[in-house]
């Protein structure tokens, strides 16, 4: 029977985590109404020949308009965000709810909507951050937000103002063990880091180069195991985020050797970026500055091995925007600081996809299949917005990107839609580019340029983790 669509996409080639496949797609009230040949009218048609169908990705690690400490502020908001986001590919974001030491849970999260509520062009749903983990927020808030789709939460092992110790990470493991959350974990071992950098600030070692050098990959290693062994002890899965090279991954895969349910994450700067980008005493080695550091050449092809063997469930850009030349960014005040001074953080929300198609699918290290599923898939199941996120199937949303594999396109700052005054990855060129995205089924990105709207994206409550 012949039914009349809102949208329909024609002659794409669809891809998704598992399969290839020619077919039209019928679009009925921002949901996937059907898929098939000769579905019937619609009041827009979309001849996508030529190009593939992708879910809309989604990055499930990204900071914006983060309330920050010491004049710092982050040069992105939910709408220069998202909008960097939707011309890059994603439809969806999963920024994070920070908790204030000091503040309650509930308080984060309902500054949080205020600040995403009316400017997002893309749907998005929160982690949240647990900074403070009181026996009012372990007993009756962190369980009561969970319930009400707060399903997962990150927890940092360093940084003065949102570190956990120990017990505290126990604790809170323990409470996503009862309510079945899950616990992303920022793995670097804090005094190691601080006694590392007042030995280079002694000896005058300050310029951005010894970011690096003040955080090896041994401190990232040690907390990883750390993080694991927590994970063994509560008998509950956790998540390590931006995992940047080989110590990391030996113990993530010595974890799973075990059996454990250890997933992790990577972003491109591990694949893209050097420590020589931290500059040789320049300061502007401090638009690349972010923590962990990059690593060395032979780390990247780590990451890389990693993707193609699946060490890792998630990829996402870890988007954290602070301006260059900005008084509230890397210049604090308008003065170039010492490198522990410096916010860490880089832009990456319009260019993670496109950084990994070009060099993992066009390159021959990762199938397009491999691609869609770190991207988008699992992703949407950990974070539990699957199947209503991250695949393209009836019932689902219709986030659709239309990529042109074959698009040569070189990364100019200025072609970006964030707000950010640089990208770590100007002059850089790729194959491959989504030349359209639909954000249920509304075209909010076309050819680089942002068609969409504030306010039109929809906050989602999240569902318990769907496991790998
Ligand atoms: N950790 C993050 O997850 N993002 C930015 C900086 C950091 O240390
Ligand atoms: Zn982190
Ligand atoms: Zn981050």
């Amino acid at each position: 029977m012949s039914q009349h669509f809102d949208l329909l996409v024609i002659n794409a080639k669809i891809v998704t985590a598992s399969d290839k496949f020619q077919a039209d797609i019928g679009v009925i009230d921002g949901k996937i109404a059907a898929l098939g040949k000769n579905l019937g009218t619609a009041t827009q048609i979309v001849d996508a020949s030529g190009l593939l169908a992708l879910p809309g990705g989604v990055d499930a690690h990204c900071h914006l308009d983060q309330p920050q400490d010491f004049g710092l502020r982050m040069a992105d908001d939910f709408l220069s965000g998202s909008r960097s986001a939707a011309c890059g590919g994603t439809t969806t974001i999963i920024p994070f709810a920070a908790q204030i030491k000091g503040q309650s849970l509930q308080a984060a999260v309902t500054d949080y909507h205020q600040r995403a509520q009316d400017k997002s062009c893309i749907d998005y749903a929160f982690h949240m951050i647990v900074s403070d983990p009181t026996p009012e927020v372990l007993k009756t808030e962190l369980p009561r937000l969970i319930r009400e789709g707060y399903t997962s939460f990150k927890v940092y092992m360093t940084y003065d103002d949102l570190k956990l110790n120990d017990r505290q990470i126990l604790d809170v493991l323990d409470v996503a063990r009862q309510e079945g959350a899950l616990v992303m974990v920022h793995a670097e071992n804090s005094d190691c880091i601080g006694w590392l950098t007042d030995r280079l600030v002694s000896e005058g070692k300050t310029t951005p180069q010894y970011h690096g050098v003040s955080r090896p990959q041994a401190v990232e290693r040690e907390a990883t195991h750390r993080a694991i062994t927590f994970s063994e002890l509560v008998d509950v899965p956790i998540l390590i985020v931006h995992v940047s090279g080989r110590e990391a991954i030996e113990q993530i895969r010595w974890a799973h050797g075990r059996g454990q349910r250890i997933y992790a994450e990577t972003c491109p700067q591990y694949l893209y970026l050097t420590e020589d980008d931290l500059g040789h005493g320049d300061y502007d080695g401090a638009k690349c500055i972010c923590s962990p550091p990059p690593r060395d050449r032979a780390n990247q092809q780590v990451v890389w091995d990693g993707l193609q063997h699946n060490v890792f469930a998630v990829f996402s850009s870890d988007h954290a925007p602070f301006g260059y030349d900005d008084p509230h960014g890397k210049k604090l005040r308008g003065v170039e600081q010492k490198f522990h001074h410096i916010p860490n953080g880089i832009p990456g929300l319009e260019t993670r996809l496109p950084l990994l198609f070009s060099g993992g699918v066009k390159e021959g290290r990762i199938s397009i299949h491999q691609f869609v599923a770190v991207t988008s898939t699992q992703p949407a199941k950990l974070y539990g917005l699957y199947p209503r996120k991250g695949s393209l199937m009836v019932g689902s949303d219709a986030d659709i990107a239309l990529w042109d594999p074959d698009r040569e396109v070189t990364i100019h700052n200025q072609m970006l839609h964030h707000n950010v005054d640089y990208t770590p990855y100007e002059g850089q060129t790729v194959t491959g580019w989504p030349v359209m995205t639909f954000s249920r089924g509304r075209l909010v990105a076309k050819n680089f340029e942002f068609l969409g709207q504030a306010g039109t994206g929809e906050f989602m409550s999240c569902g318990k983790p769907m496991l790998l």
